[in-house]
């Protein structure tokens, strides 16, 4: 493991774990680079060594701070990213700025200073996979169906051809869904827990059929972590836990975890383009060594709900915030009115 690690957007949920577990499990000297958006939380860095760990308020697209952080750094871990699906259906130029400029800058600075790259992306980029598909592999055609899932695709280009035209030493990991503690309250399952813990309804769009696969954060980052130590430049990798899951039974699942009544939820208005299934056949990964340990999502589900329990004043404020988000998208959909496309929540 190198010994200066520059971690990109280092204040977000799966940043965040990652600079914990490099500090638990290397020796490395860590730089967090990140523009504290609002899916950032400094809390998310504490009680860490200050001898270990130094955190730099700043933006992946500012080319000149990442040229100075790149020259001192070994190996960058690229987290850096808007990643939420509703909040690009209504606000898309953020994610071409963040995700496409944001990871040419970071490519660019890696380039100038020699660094190792690790690019981290999604299993959204392939698209909806049919069961009759089966699962993809990293050979599979790039199918992105969002303006989310379209940059990083985007973003995942640009490394595969710096890799090839400058010989940048790049890795790229496609995850799937992942869930755990200090995950944002606007994405699926931080949502329906908080409203459970307030007592309202889950929220499920359309017939809650869509299939994800769910990979807890600790896996995923010792996926991250094997792929720098054994993963080969120039390759992909995805990351899943093999654990497939309609979301209507993971909501049915936190309603039993709460001792309410299964049919306690509500259908919402569907998503635009929302993909139906995602499954990746993470083979490549494993023979890296890697194996996930949270094999089932119930008992995942219980250390991240006691987590949710135990930090309300962590997600109390965002979660208001993300709540009159998706009142008024609701609206914006209903009526077919756009909002800004560059986020107001984003610095
Ligand atoms: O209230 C909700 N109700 C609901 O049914 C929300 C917020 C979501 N959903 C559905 C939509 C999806 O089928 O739950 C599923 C998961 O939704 P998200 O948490 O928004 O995740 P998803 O769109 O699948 O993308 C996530 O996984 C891949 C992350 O947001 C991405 O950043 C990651 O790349």
């Amino acid at each position: 493991m190198s010994e200066q690690l520059l971690v990109t957007g280092g204040l977000g949920f799966l940043g965040s774990n990652f600079v914990r577990h490099a500090v638990a499990h290397t020796t490395a000297q860590v730089t967090v680079v990140d523009k504290v958006s609002y899916a950032a939380n400094p809390a998310n860095l504490s009680g860490l060594p200050a001898e270990r760990v130094r955190v730099v308020r700043g933006d992946v697209e500012d080319s000149a701070l990442m040229g100075v952080l790149a020259q001192r750094a070994d190996t960058v871990v690229h987290f850096a990213a808007e990643s939420h699906n509703d909040m690009a259906l209504h606000h898309p130029a953020a994610f071409i700025s963040s995700n496409v400029q944001g990871t040419f800058s970071v490519l660019e600075a890696v380039r100038a200073h020699g660094c190792r790259l690790h690019h981290v992306s999604t299993d959204e980029v392939f698209g909806s996979i049919t069961p009759s598909m089966g699962s993809v592999t990293e050979a599979s055609a790039y199918d992105p169906s969002s303006p989310y899932s379209a940059s990083k695709a985007s973003s995942d280009l640009l490394v595969k051809a710096w890799v090839r035209s400058f010989g940048v030493q790049a890795t790229i990991s496609n995850g799937t869904n992942v869930y755990g503690p200090s995950q944002h309250v606007e994405k699926f399952i931080p949502r329906q827990i908080t409203h459970l813990i307030q007592d309202r309804r889950p929220q499920l769009y359309g017939d809650g059929r869509h299939i994800r696969e769910w990979t807890h954060v600790a896996d995923h980052n010792r996926a991250v972590m094997d792929i720098l130590e054994r993963g080969e430049v120039g390759e992909s990798y995805l990351v899943g836990s093999g654990v497939r899951v309609a979301n209507i039974d993971v909501v049915q699942t936190l309603l039993d975890h709460f001792d309410r009544p299964v049919d306690e939820l509500d259908h919402i208005t569907d998503r635009r383009g929302h993909d139906d299934r995602y499954a990746v056949d993470s083979r490549k990964l494993r023979a890296l060594g890697w194996r996930p340990r949270f094999l089932s999502l119930s008992d995942g589900l219980a250390d991240t709900i006691d987590w949710y329990r135990q930090n309300e004043c962590w997600w109390a404020e965002p979660k208001v915030a993300a709540e009159q988000r998706y009142a008024r998208w609701a609206i914006d959909q209903k009526s077919g009115a756009r909002g800004p496309v560059h986020d107001p929540t984003t610095s």
